[in-house]
């Protein structure tokens, strides 16, 4: 067993403050220490000076040189140290997520900011200003480990809590609702959604035959499609995403009485997303683009958080509510079930070791605290056991609990003994209770006031397999969703449904499909059919007619609610040899009071010679940094390196992309033969802005816009 160093979090912390202060901040950067990590609990960090030592802690003197019969001579089985380095390395892998394979985790501290007592007695929520440790891992869900960050996909957004009453896992998505109503469908989604069995594609994706054609066969599916045909699956940043529980749970408060609750993560950064075109150029350019986004804006203090919030409701609220609460593919509308903020999550810490902690961490919905409890959805039933199994596939052992990632903060007492790789030495002959040695009773025992009460929610019915008629109204909230958008994000699903449908090479498949579009709305369909260049079939048959009287939410919205601000986004700029160092410096201190960052690029890595004749390393190549990693772009060329630079294609994308994806483009006087190179010298319009040294705050502020949507061009 590796000693546990015993540095405390805030001897990490510390670590920064020698560092330069951060461009997006101004606080001190924290960059973990390449050698010895961030320096959290838990971790053995590497030290210099060392000699280096076999797993059993014996000495070595060569990890160069396996042991041989002479220089040339054959290697000789009696090389301990060759082979145990062999053995380890050939069993690093465990087997990846079934689902939510491809994520990516850091820690964080969760607030409180309200006192729930009345209606929940769990500890995290009696006191305002109680700080709870947590760790988060955002995911994709149908890609493989290795594949791209860009996929059009739903995100995972999964929350541990590591409270005083045992640790508290919110396994949550960025979409409120879910693709099936009961858990026993589970596998035959995943089936359908990752790659065919035979030909082992399409990968990380959902545009093909097999996912279209369960959906078409299950109705239920269709609203949650909408959201994933919705830019909110091509996600510009986990930072910019809003994060929800899905299922409705319970609070139980001291008295044993219960609400419902919903819980909502609302990012402080806004939201927003890319635009497929780009999403695929990202997959290409940056198949990390979301991992690196995070870490590099936790690593410069730019720290992302959100609220907690609830939707808090009773058991009236649920029986006149139109859908029924126990269904996950329907959401409580906020105009309906105001949220109520309850605390604040900071994610302030990246991981140390992407293995012990991301990788290892294990979450599952039935890790609750006393005062959080489940309600009968039929999916929330069914995942509380698949987390727990899943766990023996994939950590291998039933002590993965004391795991560091997955051990909880409080005090453990249990009589679980034994099992692979059992880490504990529990001391003493008593490993089962109730127990008398000694004329007392020793150890630990259940008590029920402290301990978790089960809401004693009355329960009645004969056994059946059988679906409730409250779950059969399929199009309702997809029509909602649908005219809860602004024209630009409406062509953006009509566009989506079109691409994935596209690539079904099934006929039937996309005209089922369309059929059930058609009851969700027709302009929907229309969009598609025509997109498709396929005539519109006849409605499919729906066990409910689909209501029109649902009034638009914006909270649907993502563009409704933009953030109205380029803090924390992302400027690249355009630079040669001669680029002026002053308009350059202008827009680097406006960015900085914005709280967003600055990226040069440049023809060549090493740098250019600015006006004023100082040096810029440049952090982009421009081969190797299109701008559709960028949320703005600044041309900024000296005139003389113009007529070479629009000659290249790469430059030439740079500026014609930034303009199809409806980014701002500031550009100087110099660039004009670039612009016209692009194809867009032609097209300015007030998202393209001469900058100047006095103009450059202005330009900045414009950005927080985010895209110039009335360009009305297509990508
Ligand atoms: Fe799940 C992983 C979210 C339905 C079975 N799920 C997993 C993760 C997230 C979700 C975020 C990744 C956790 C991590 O980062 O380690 N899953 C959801 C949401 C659902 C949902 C929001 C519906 C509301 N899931 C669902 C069902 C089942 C599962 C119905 C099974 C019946 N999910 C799993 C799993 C995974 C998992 C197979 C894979 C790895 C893991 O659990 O630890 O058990």
């Amino acid at each position: 067993m590796p000693k546990k160093s015993t540095k405390s979090r805030a001897t990490g912390a510390a670590k920064g403050e020698g560092k330069s202060p951060s461009p997006v901040t101004g606080q001190p950067a924290k960059q973990p220490d390449p050698i010895v990590g961030s320096g959290g609990e838990h971790h053995q960090p590497v030290q210099g000076g060392q000699v280096l030592t076999s797993a059993q802690g014996a000495p070595l003197s060569d990890d160069q040189n396996s042991l041989r019969a002479g220089e040339r001579g054959p290697t000789l089985l009696e090389d301990f140290a060759m082979r145990e380095k062999i053995f380890h390395f050939d069993h690093e892998r465990i087997p990846e997520r079934v689902v939510h394979a491809r994520g990516y985790g850091a820690h964080g501290t969760f607030e409180t900011t309200a006192d729930l007592s009345a209606v929940t007695r769990a500890a995290i929520f009696a006191k305002p200003g109680a700080k709870t440790e947590a760790f988060v891992r955002f995911s994709t869900v149908a890609g493989a480990k290795g594949s791209f960050d860009l996929a059009r996909d739903v995100r995972g957004f999964a929350v541990k809590l590591y409270t005083t009453e045992g640790n508290w896992d919110i396994v949550g998505n960025n979409i409120p609702v879910f693709f099936i109503q009961d858990a026993i469908k589970f596998p035959d989604l995943v089936h359908a959604v990752k790659e065919a069995p035979d030909r082992a594609f399409p990968q990380a994706q959902s545009a093909h035959d097999s996912f279209w054609d369960f959906v078409s066969f299950t109705p239920e599916a269709i609203h949650m499609t909408l959201w994933q045909m919705s830019d909110r699956a091509i996600p510009r940043s986990f930072r910019f995403m809003e994060g929800f529980g899905v299922h409705t749970f319970r609070f139980v408060n001291a008295d044993g009485v219960s609400s419902f609750v919903k819980f909502h993560w609302r990012p402080l950064q806004g939201l927003q997303s890319v635009l497929w075109n780009e999403a695929v150029k990202i997959n290409g350019a940056d198949p990390d683009f979301h991992r690196r986004d995070l870490w590099a804006a936790i690593t410069s203090g730019d720290l992302p958080q959100w609220d907690l919030a609830v939707q808090v409701f009773d058991e009236s609220f649920a029986e006149e509510f139109d859908f029924d609460v126990l269904d996950a593919t329907k959401l409580i509308p906020e105009e309906l079930v105001p949220l109520q903020v309850v605390g604040r999550l900071t994610l302030d810490r990246v991981v140390d070791n992407d293995f012990a902690e991301t990788e290892q961490v294990a979450f599952g919905t039935g890790n609750v605290p006393p005062g959080i409890d489940f309600s009968d959805d039929p999916l929330l039933q069914g995942r509380n056991f698949s987390y727990l199994d899943t766990q023996l596939s994939r950590l291998g052992t039933t002590n993965f609990t004391q795991l560091p990632i997955n051990a909880p903060r409080c005090p453990v007492a249990h009589f679980q003994r034994d099992g692979q790789m059992q880490t504990e030495v529990p001391t003493g002959r008593i490993n089962y209770e109730p127990n008398g040695f000694g004329g007392a009773e020793r150890g630990p025992r259940a008590d029920p006031s402290a301990g978790f009460q089960s809401y004693q929610e009355p329960v009645d019915g004969a056994k059946v397999r059988a679906r409730s008629a409250t779950f059969a109204d399929h199009y309702s909230q997809a029509r909602q969703f649908y005219i809860s958008q602004t024209p630009v994000e409406q062509d953006h699903i009509v566009k989506a449904y079109t691409f994935e449908l596209s690539k079904c090479e099934i006929p039937q498949v996309r005209t089922r499909m369309l059929a059930h579009l058609l009851n969700v709305h027709e302009d929907l369909a229309t969009g598609v059919a025509a997109g498709l260049g396929m005539p519109l079939p006849e409605a499919a048959a729906a066990a409910m007619p689909t209501r029109t009287d649902l009034p638009p939410s914006d909270a649907l919205s993502i563009l409704k609610k933009g953030p109205g601000s380029f803090a924390g986004r992302k400027l690249g700029v355009l630079l040669t040899d001669g680029s002026d160092a002053a308009v350059l410096q202008a827009v680097r201190e406006a960015l900085s009071e914005m709280g967003a960052v600055l990226e040069t690029v440049a023809p060549v890595v090493g740098g250019v010679t600015l006006s004023d004749g100082s040096v810029l390393m440049a952090d982009q190549m421009i081969d190797g940094a299109p701008s559709v990693l960028y949320d703005a772009v600044l041309l900024l060329p000296g005139a003389k390196a113009v007529p070479e630079l629009a000659a290249r294609s790469t430059a030439k994308d740079f500026v014609s992309d930034a303009f199809a994806h409806h980014k701002f483009i500031g550009h100087n006087a110099a660039s004009r033969s670039l612009l016209e190179a692009a194809g867009v010298g032609d097209l300015l319009d007030a998202g393209c802005v001469k900058v100047t040294r006095s103009t450059a705050t202005a330009f900045v502020k414009k950005c927080g816009a985010l895209r110039f949507w009335e360009r009305g061009v297509q990508p």
